[in-house]
């Protein structure tokens, strides 16, 4: 029975959200359009069952496929990203995290992450979130002149703190992370070192980010950002991860299951499967690397009309603006770019001096709007609607309309 006969409300809705999809530009960094097969994948029978544990040892029956699935997956992700043992399990990001202070850390330890202010994440030890709630947060930021990560002031905290484990990604941040050197730094206090890649995880598939695989011992990531897959959580262990820690690998999936979760969505794995399937293909090789060449230009496009960006550039899918040149704040942008159909999130800057509810910035990206097939000449485009709009706010429903015919030459996967 279809979806609009059983509940016409709910099916409308998502008609509506469709809609809206098809017409506007996506333009926050951390989203993109799934395909039409990972959404099927998503939308099968695999929401139905029960499947605790792991393929082999489970504590259900009737699981024969379900366990084929978990482990096609487990494998195109340990392939693609050349890891040793991947948990794909994770119902997102901060669960996967959370697994790793679970797996290698006790309750009041110190850990280390990049304050989310300066573009951290949540869990990497921001003062309201578990990972400070639980253990020992220390914090690093940028510098205040490059806005680039302040690494003489991270090996400056880890010779003072010694933590356990040190977290490096970021949610906000433009540049590319050096990863020998802060695995120079955890190295030399044999700190457990991981990469969040969530962010920047399909960059690196596509060979357009330096991948941290062979310097950090935990990876973990989401599944539904620049990878383009379901919403979803993987944790990744290197080499160098088993080689600190053979038992690494069994405790991270003791901490998802029984530790912190209990039946895995098998339906977002098996879409995972096919997300990890897709990226694994020369297609998405070109996708990764025009999301960098279509960012790339609308920086310099932006910088023309007079926006003052952080760090002065991108090096990968997002751009942080600080607005306070134009006059206006974050939420009041925020809502006219939506006005005119370009949907970017407010945004805290780095030593931000309003509060994080009505930050001076801006992020955007180009993941979701590349995905589209959208280029060079479109982000010329877009930068001078952005301008528009920002500079006056009567031009939004002349932009609107603009938007709306561009999003019919480039339709939605
Ligand atoms: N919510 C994500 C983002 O937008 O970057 C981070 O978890």
């Amino acid at each position: 029975m279809k979806l609009k006969k059983v509940d016409e409300q709910i099916a409308k809705l998502i008609e509506k959200e469709q809609e809206r999809q098809d017409t506007t530009l996506e333009m926050i960094p951390s989203e993109n359009h799934t395909s039409s097969a990972v959404r099927q994948a998503l939308g099968s029978v695999l929401t139905d069952k029960y499947a605790e544990g792991y393929p082999g040892k489970r504590y259900y029956a009737g699981l024969e496929y379900y366990d084929q699935i978990e482990d096609i997956c487990r494998e195109r992700a340990k392939k693609l990203f050349k890891v040793v043992h991947v948990n794909v399990q994770p119902y997102s990001g901060s669960p996967a995290n959370l697994a790793i202070y679970f797996a290698v850390l006790n309750p009041g330890d110190t850990t280390m992450g990049m304050s989310l202010p300066h573009g951290g994440h949540l869990t990497h030890g921001w003062k309201v979130n578990f990972s400070a709630k639980y253990y020992n947060s220390v914090q690093y930021g940028v510098d205040q002149k490059t806005n680039l990560i302040d690494y003489s002031q991270v090996a400056k905290l880890v010779k003072e703190t010694k933590p356990k484990l040190i977290w490096v990604g970021a949610t906000a941040y433009p540049r590319i992370f050096d990863w020998e050197r802060f695995a120079k730094i955890a190295d030399s206090v044999g700190a457990y070192l991981a990469a969040d890649i969530a962010h920047i995880a399909g960059l690196i598939v596509a060979g357009v980010h330096p991948s941290p695989v062979p310097y950090v011992h935990i990876v973990t990531t989401t599944t539904h950002k620049t990878l383009r897959g379901p919403r979803g959580g993987m944790i990744m262990i290197t080499k160098k991860g088993i080689d600190k820690d053979p038992d690494l690998a069994k405790k991270v999936d003791k901490a998802i299951f029984p530790g912190l979760q209990g039946g895995p969505h098998e339906n977002n794995i098996a879409a995972i499967a096919v997300c990890l399937k897709e990226a694994s293909e020369p297609g998405f090789k070109r996708y990764g690397k025009q999301i960098v060449e279509n960012t790339k230009v609308l920086a310099s496009e932006l910088i023309n009309h007079g926006f003052n960006l952080i760090t002065k550039g991108s090096d990968n899918h997002l751009i942080l603006i600080d607005l306070r040149n134009k006059g206006i704040l974050g939420p009041e942008a925020q809502d006219r770019l939506e006005k005119a159909g370009i949907t970017v999130n407010k945004n805290s800057i780095p030593f931000d001096p309003n509060p994080p509810f009505k930050p001076s910035g801006l992020r955007l990206g180009t993941p979701a709007i590349t995905t589209r097939g959208m280029k060079e000449k479109e982000m010329k485009l877009i930068a001078s609607w952005i301008n528009e709009v920002i500079t006056d706010p009567r031009s939004c429903s002349k932009i609107r309309q603009e938007v709306k015919k561009l999003c019919k030459r480039f339709l939605l996967p």
